[in-house]
């Protein structure tokens, strides 16, 4: 069993339903466990696209899926939930991003793990920082 950790964002449509629905979506699934989630909470939009206020969060699901099966696990969710995938980096109903698979490191052309933005996007940071922090909590 892997455990990792998965980015979750929304700016199109009912942002907070969105979210809600991969998130049940994910408890749902007979191959992906949820363990934990972050709070949600509002985002400035990131990056050259002009596009509306995101919200996020971070989820933390135990998996026995491949980090390419769990991709396309995700990519699936994000299609039930309406994603269309025209403009790269641009507004969208859901977006589920692999953070980090256990401890593993993927270098593929269209998967790269851990992501390789973790430590510029604060609305990343901020979800992984709760989650941690709350495992600090555990063990101290
Ligand atoms: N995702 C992007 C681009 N910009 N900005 C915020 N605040 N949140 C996101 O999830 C986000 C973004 C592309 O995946
Ligand atoms: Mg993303
Ligand atoms: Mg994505």
């Amino acid at each position: 069993m892997a455990i990792c950790y998965i980015g979750i964002g929304s700016n199109l449509g009912d942002r907070r339903r969105n979210i809600g629905a991969a998130i049940s979506e994910i408890e749902k699934s007979s191959t992906i466990s949820l363990r934990r989630v972050s709070s949600i909470y509002e985002t400035e939009p990131v990056g050259e696209v002009p596009q509306g206020k995101f919200l996020n969060g971070v989820l933390e699901i135990e998996t026995n899926l491949t980090p390419r099966q769990l991709l396309k696990e995700l990519n699936g969710i994000e299609d039930d939930l309406g994603r269309e995938r025209r403009i790269r980096n641009g507004p969208r109903t859901m977006d589920l991003d692999i953070l980090y698979y256990a401890d593993e490191v993927v270098n593929e052309d269209d998967l790269v793990i851990p992501h390789p933005r973790i430590g510029q996007r604060e609305f990343v940071l901020r979800g992984l920082g709760e989650l941690h922090k709350s495992m600090a909590r555990k063990v101290l």
